[in-house]
């Protein structure tokens, strides 16, 4: 055994998008390509001897071979320990959960979340930090400015470690230790939801699915939802990851999980369903044929919060991203707490969880946390929603019913576009940014615009700013229409269209979303002119 330098040239385009790196699978084959990127993240974090560092991924194609390559270059930056899943396997909340845990410097994920995998997918690794969280913006630019400059790695020749044997082993001078990729996340869910409560709803009879969409999270609703709290064997469907997610897409949407829809819309559906996606970190939550949004989610969460023994003590704040719905600023303002709205992205959650600012996160994308960790979570959200389902005695479409009758209802649905000419998008997004300061004060349909700008963000912890993170239309009755390129595809350039109507009358409740937004709709198209820009009469998704 020895480790050898190796030298290098940079391959261009290494820039962390809104998760982590995220490329064609080939392109992660080239050589050195990975190895190019994680020696630019070790050189960033400087000196690692005596430090730990958390490895795993949601099983998708390339992941072994992966997680034996960095466990080799670890060796070689003289890391004193890797705490890697059994399989290769770690949620992306699981390696939040254990890098807090175990006092780690930080974890690296191999993931491509909701992509699609398999040879011809997508791969993806991302860096998270002491505190769990994704490296915020300013830790990725600086690998991304390293991996521009890169010329080298150091990697050992030591042979392949066995990933599926828990327990110690050694790569050079490092300890590598295998973990049981469930224990530890398993053991915090307990001390947050009440358990009895939710073994005593299965007991009587309460029927649930669980979608792992052949990704990460099922190994860990098995373990969980079947093995702690008592829910029948095939509760959870789908649970065994595949590389290649059985050639679906891992998105935990009505689209792409239409088999939970069609199974909740179904006679005798079950009376509560879930599904999460490629690294468990989003979450769909479905009543008998009622989805929730994940706006919606948030805000009957928030509502219900201390219900839940660990929020009991109540809110500090609540936290959502800009594009997603102000469903939960209202209730923030019923508990009398702060709500903020961040930029796209769960990295942007990490300081005001840290500074103790907020303790519910929310990304209209079916992404839901709290301070428990420091990623969104979805096996965590499903957990919450079956310990208010216990402890109310409600139904899901009962709760948020209700939470409507409460607070008014935000419709909202997002339009993808995706596969755009990269250019054309860009185009796009900058004619908008044109018309921005003109368009104040004017009449689009039967709204007014009040407030049109390009979504900048002051962080009110370290004050770091963030330009240009979505173009938002606001109207003076606070509907919106957000627009923003995705910062996770890897074909062309995907636009987002984010649309929100607020509705406070109970008696309009309850109409088709599409048709509720539908003069927002127009004005989205008119304003952007997106067939003209695209080509494209229709979005190819919309949730
Ligand atoms: C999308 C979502 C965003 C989410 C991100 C990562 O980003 O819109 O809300 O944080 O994916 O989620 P974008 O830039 O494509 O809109 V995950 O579960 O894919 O890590
Ligand atoms: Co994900």
């Amino acid at each position: 055994m020895s480790i050898t330098t190796i030298s290098t040239t940079p391959f261009a385009g290494q820039r962390p998008g809104t998760s982590g790196l995220r490329k064609k699978v080939s392109v992660f084959q080239q050589p050195h390509y990975l190895e190019n990127f994680v020696q630019s993240v070790f050189d960033t974090l400087g000196d690692c001897s005596g430090k730990t560092l958390v490895l795993g991924g949601d099983g998708r194609f390339h992941n072994l071979v992966a997680v034996q390559t960095i466990l080799r270059m670890a060796a070689a930056h003289g890391f004193a320990k890797v705490l890697v899943g059994q399989g290769g396997i770690l949620s992306t909340p699981a390696v939040s959960c254990v890098i807090r845990k175990h006092a780690a410097l930080g974890g690296i994920v191999l993931s491509a979340s909701h992509n699609p995998g398999g040879p011809e997918g997508d791969f993806g690794i991302k860096y998270n930090i002491a505190n769990g969280g994704p490296a915020p913006e300013n830790v990725t630019e600086a690998i991304y400015h390293r991996t521009e400059a890169v010329s080298q790695y150091r990697i050992s020749d030591a042979a392949d470690i066995d990933l599926n044997r828990l327990g110690a082993a050694r790569v050079e001078e490092m300890d590598v230790e295998v973990i049981d990729p469930v224990a530890d996340y398993a053991e915090l869910m307990q001390q947050l939801f009440d358990f009895d409560a939710i073994r005593k709803l299965f007991a009587g009879g309460f029927r649930m699915c669980f979608d792992g969409m052949h990704a990460v999270s099922g190994p860990y609703a098995r373990a969980i939802i079947e093995g702690q709290l008592g829910a029948p064997a095939g509760t959870v469907i789908n649970a065994v990851p595949l590389e290649d997610f059985g050639g679906h897409h891992p998105d935990p949407n009505p689209v792409n999980a239409a088999e939970l829809i069609d199974l909740m819309a179904a006679e005798n559906a079950p009376d509560f369903g879930a599904a999460s996606d490629g690294d468990g970190d989003r979450n769909m939550i479905v009543g008998r044929n009622f989805a929730v949004t994940p706006s919606d989610s948030l805000a009957v969460l928030a509502a219900h919060a201390t219900l839940a023994p660990g929020y009991r003590a109540g809110l500090k704040g609540i936290a959502r991203s800009m594009p997603t719905s102000q469903a939960a600023d209202r209730v923030a303002e019923a508990l009398g707490i702060p709500c903020y709205e961040t930029p796209t992205g769960w990295k942007f959650f990490g300081n005001l969880l840290d500074a103790g600012k907020a303790t519910l996160c929310g990304e209209e994308s079916y992404g839901t946390g709290s301070s428990h960790i420091r990623e969104k979570d979805g096996v965590w959200a499903v957990l919450f929603w079956l310990n208010l389902l216990a402890a109310t005695g409600k139904s899901v479409e009962q709760l948020v019913s209700e939470h409507w009758a409460r607070f008014g209802r935000n419709y909202y649905s997002r339009h993808d576009y995706e596969a755009l000419d990269t250019k054309a998008a860009n185009e796009l997004m900058a004619s908008l940014r044109i018309k921005l300061a003109t368009l104040a004060g004017t009449d689009l349909g039967h709204y007014v615009v009040a407030l049109a700008d390009d979504f900048e963000y002051t962080d009110p912890v370290d004050g770091s700013v963030s330009t240009q993170q979505g173009i938002r239309i606001v109207m003076t009755n606070g509907s919106r229409i957000v627009f923003r390129l995705s910062g996770t595809g890897t074909e062309g350039a995907t636009l987002r269209v984010y649309l929100e109507r607020y509705e406070a009358d109970p008696k309009y409740h309850h109409l088709p979303t599409q048709q509720a937004l539908s003069a927002l709709i127009l004005i989205a198209e008119q304003v952007a002119g997106i067939a003209d820009w695209t080509g494209r009469a229709h979005p190819t998704v919309t949730t």
